[in-house]
């Protein structure tokens, strides 16, 4: 236990300095544990989350399967950076692929194998092999806070054997309620156990060290004999309870900060992002030490609200609050998962809104999220079934997902919004999507870059430079639904020095040459046709003379 926290201070101090003085240490793989935070690979990453039973159904069951992704990848990614048919993001998360009763996954029953309706473990690995050729990383969905009742460990534990303790029972029903008064304590034989969620799913008891050490050697089983690059960890507030108190307990940050020593000390390069779905105060203690980051849900809130209300106030002050808070912008970021209203839904169908808030998402610090059938406009509200819907991928029957009856019915939109239509006209939101994806995994400026928020005289134009080592961008939106021709940004306070710069912007080609920046410089937009569209973006490289 001891060596776990050295290990562990070490490795916090050599990520946060990058210290080259690692010669005297006595441990080989402490060299190794040296990884420059600008190399960290997930910050220049666009993941994708897909739900594999809706993706695309290669051998006509009505199921999304694994092969399935495979003929998809060049969709995704094509390996060539030459090419822009893709959509060209370079992260994959995939919702769990284990076996279960569920249709999502859930409640897993084999933790080592592969859901037979998905496909088999070489099915796997080879669409690991196949993402890793087109500089694909590909994390899993890492469901540990609960196992289906159907586990064998669990029926075991029912059974009274060695492996009762690896769920919490007791003899009478504890006197108390779930974090949202659901019943926590059901009754199985004559006693009761723990299922934070459902009496589906009962609770692993992480205070036995045979399960928490069961656990890694999973974490190991998936990162070095499959090769996945990393996890999402669902639940991670709930992992540990202490009596009635059931969220974010001591226990469970100490759990966490323990398996973060465990998981860098196997390979610092693997990725651990955490559902922590409170708010940012309490995600906050979760991230960096224990969780490499967690999604920020309430950054994703700011963003849709702040484009379906023409309104960024609690945007920005939302922005620059996470600046305060998370160390070198460690938070996931995203407009919706799985388990929210589609954001075309909450935007209130406009497609140009869909594509400012794809603007945002992708421009502003974080590490971005899409869900899969985010970038065509797909429709759905809860139950969740409704959000989870096939994959739009043309006008054909079953929208080109399957050739036989899906799992669950298409949204009726999709002979208007699906891939194959929306790749060919250039203006569309799929479009929108491939454009900024590839901005962003471009260009580090972007991806990495810090966020300096400008004020305007114009309350509908938010802008901010983004600056990294020695380049700087400067992005505007507009969040009115009129065109916008005479507004202007004040720079001064920038992160720019004083001297004559040219401002190019990258989409449309447009310059404004020789600007001067002191220190009460204004950058003005002024023009007979319009300067910027209602719900434009514009990006400018800032070029010093
Ligand atoms: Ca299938
Ligand atoms: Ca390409
Ligand atoms: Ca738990």
């Amino acid at each position: 236990m001891k060596k776990i926290t050295i290990l562990f201070g070490l490795l916090f101090i050599l990520l946060s300095c990058s210290s080259e003085n690692t010669k005297e240490e006595e441990n080989n793989s402490v060299d190794s544990l040296n990884y420059p935070e600008s190399n960290i690979w997930w910050n220049d990453t666009v993941f994708y989350e897909i739900f594999i039973r809706s993706f695309y159904d290669s051998n006509n069951d009505g199921r999304g399967d694994i092969n399935g992704i495979i003929e998809k990848l060049d969709y995704l990614n094509d390996g060539d950076p030459n090419t822009n048919s893709d959509l060209g993001i370079n992260g994959i998360w995939l919702m769990p692929i284990s076996p279960s009763p569920s249709y999502h996954g859930y409640d897993i029953i084999d933790y080592k194998e592969i859901n037979p309706e998905y496909g088999t473990l070489n099915d796997f690995r080879n669409l690991i092999k196949e993402c890793h050729q087109r500089g694909i990383k590909v994390i899993i969905d890492f469901v540990g806070n609960h196992s289906s009742d159907q586990h064998p460990w669990f029926k075991s534990s029912v059974e009274g054997s060695s492996k009762r303790n690896w769920y919490r029972w007791s003899t009478t029903k504890p006197n108390y309620k779930g974090p949202w008064g659901q019943e926590v304590w059901h009754k199985k034989n004559n006693a009761y156990y723990y299922g934070a969620f459902w009496s589906g799913m009962p609770d692993l008891n992480y205070s036995n060290i045979e399960v928490t050490n069961e656990i890694k050697n999973l974490i190991k089983y998936w990162y070095q004999d499959i090769k996945v690059d990393g996890f999402r960890v669902d639940a991670v507030k709930h992992w540990i309870e202490e009596g009635s108190n059931q969220e974010n307990t001591t226990s469970t940050l100490n759990w966490w900060r323990d398996l973060y020593a465990f998981q860098k000390n196997l390979d610092p390069s693997i990725m651990m992002v955490g559902e922590v779905w409170s708010s940012s105060s309490e995600i906050v203690k979760y991230s960096d030490d224990r969780l490499d980051y967690c999604f920020e849900f309430d950054l994703s809130s700011s963003i849709i609200n702040a484009v379906k209300n023409n309104s960024f106030g609690n945007l920005k002050s939302k922005i620059s609050e996470l600046q305060g808070l998370y160390p070198n912008s460690q938070y996931g970021s995203f407009l919706t998962n799985h388990d929210q209203n589609r954001s075309f839904e909450q935007i209130g169908y406009n497609l140009n809104k869909s594509k400012l808030a794809a603007s945002l998402l992708l421009t502003l610090p974080g590490i971005p999220y899409v869900y899969y059938g985010e970038e065509i406009a797909m429709l759905g509200k809860k139950p969740d079934e409704d959000i989870r819907k096939p994959m739009q991928w043309s006008d054909a029957i079953y929208g080109g997902f399957s050739n036989s009856n899906p799992w669950r019915n298409l949204n009726n939109n999709y002979l208007e919004y699906n891939v194959e239509k929306m790749q060919k006209d250039k203006n569309s939101l799929w479009s929108h999507y491939s454009k900024f994806i590839k901005l962003r995994t471009k260009n580090k400026v972007i991806s990495q870059g810090k966020v300096k928020i400008l004020e305007s005289n114009n309350t509908d134009i938010f802008a901010y430079i983004k600056s990294f080592e020695n380049s700087n961008m400067l992005i505007i939106h507009n969040f009115s639904s009129l065109d916008k021709k005479s507004f202007s940004i004040n720079i001064n306070n920038s992160a720019l020095s004083a001297g004559n710069y040219n401002f190019n912007e990258i989409f449309n080609n447009s310059k404004i040459d020789g600007v001067e920046i002191s220190s009460s410089s204004k950058l003005n937009f002024e023009n007979e046709s319009s300067v910027i569209k209602k719900h434009e973006t514009l990006i400018f490289n800032i070029i010093k003379n």
